[in-house]
């Protein structure tokens, strides 16, 4: 059982709404990249009202780590969309085509007024981790953005050339700091796209274990040789002790290193080792959440957790991976008030971006 809801919105991501409202006026089109494992929880609902009636693209990223057949009915259910995946090359070259299919009108009046093949400017935005700066790399051909795998590595805009006319700007991750429920949390962390050093790994790794069992008990159970029906009834700690004994991971005492399993269970996951699964399904809406609150249900009023955020300056986040300071308040158990924009609009930072920024 989750004693904690899942928050982490640093300083640099109050900026970065701020930084997307301003870039939007030098840009054609909004490319947004959503993760192909988590299609749902992995979409800012920020940046609807951030881009307004700006065109879009929307990418499906790290398609190969996914499972097709349910990236195939996330695709058909999203208009502009495309799989892609920038290990595989899968995707990226309908990219620039379908770009220019979406703004073919735009495209025609220029052309039309003489300056045919004008250079396209493009905004890539998306949550940490969502592979934006892979992106920018494969389509211009070069190193220039940098890429990790950690959330929060790029912390500033940056405009990239390519060959296809389509100049690029990549931006920092952003997330958004309250989620609706809080499997969006945990699939956000089970994905990579929140970082690792706020979470109680056991915890996440045993609520990993968990979604497994319930949804993909074939591919969990046959990458840890586990049997399905011994495993009935167990909660989600338990099964990830399950895995620690079968792989024989034990601490000096002898209890079983459940912090390993639970380690290993997540760069499993991640690396697509114990199959290639997507979490969010485009026919379940909303989330299922078989550990929260439903929404409005009498008696169980979802806790809101706080705009939680590490009061850092972007030059010590670049320097720092580990716990900030304020790290403890990134993982939120109580009520706490969801902040609100302003009514001045998403550029009007609030007092604690100004604190974060400063
Ligand atoms: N398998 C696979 N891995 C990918 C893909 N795209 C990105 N990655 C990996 O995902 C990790 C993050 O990639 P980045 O490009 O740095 O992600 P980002 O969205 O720029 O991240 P931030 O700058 O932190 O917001 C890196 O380890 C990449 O190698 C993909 O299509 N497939
Ligand atoms: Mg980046």
């Amino acid at each position: 059982m989750p004693s904690q809801n899942i928050q982490w919105f640093p300083g640099h991501m109050a900026k970065t709404r701020r930084l997307i409202t301003e870039s939007l006026g030098l840009v054609d089109i909004v490319i947004e990249l959503l993760d192909a494992r988590s299609p749902r929880s992995s979409k800012n609902p920020e940046i609807d009202r951030l881009i307004g009636q700006k065109p879009r693209l929307t990418l499906l990223t790290k398609a190969s780590l996914a499972d097709a057949a349910v990236t195939a009915r996330w695709v058909a259910a999203m208009p502009d969309s495309l799989a892609v995946d920038v290990v595989t090359g899968e995707g990226v070259k309908a990219i620039a085509p379908a770009v220019r299919r979406i703004l073919a009108e735009k495209l025609k009046r220029y052309a039309d007024r003489g300056m045919e093949g004008r250079t396209v400017k493009a905004m890539i935005v998306g949550i940490p981790n969502v592979g934006k700066s892979s992106l920018v790399n494969k389509l211009s051909g070069g190193k220039k953005a940098k890429v990790e795998n950690r959330p929060g590595v790029t912390l500033t805009k940056q405009w990239v050339t390519t060959q296809s006319g389509i100049d690029l700007l990549d931006m920092p991750g952003v997330l958004w700091p309250k989620f609706d429920d809080r499997k969006i949390g945990e699939r956000l962390a089970f994905t990579g796209a929140i970082r690792d050093a706020i979470l109680d790994t056991e915890e996440l790794g045993s609520l990993l274990c968990a979604e497994l069992y319930a949804r993909h008990a074939e591919l969990f159970c046959a990458r840890y040789k586990l049997d399905r029906a011994a495993l009935e009834g167990f909660k989600p700690f338990e099964l990830l002790e399950a895995v620690a004994k079968k792989r024989g991971f034990r601490l000096s005492g002898g209890d079983f290193d459940t912090a390993r399993a639970a380690d290993m269970v997540l760069d499993e996951f991640r690396e697509a080792k114990i199959g290639r699964i997507t979490l969010d399904d485009p026919d379940e809406d909303p989330i299922l959440s078989e550990t929260s609150p439903k929404k409005g249900a009498k008696g169980s009023q979802r806790r809101p957790a706080s705009p939680s955020e590490c009061e850092k300056s972007e030059e010590e986040e670049a320097q720092t991976a580990g716990r900030c300071p304020s790290d403890a308040e990134s993982v939120e158990t109580g009520p706490a008030p969801a902040r609100e924009e302003t009514g001045d609009g998403p550029t009007a930072p609030s007092p604690r971006e100004e604190s974060s920024d400063a």
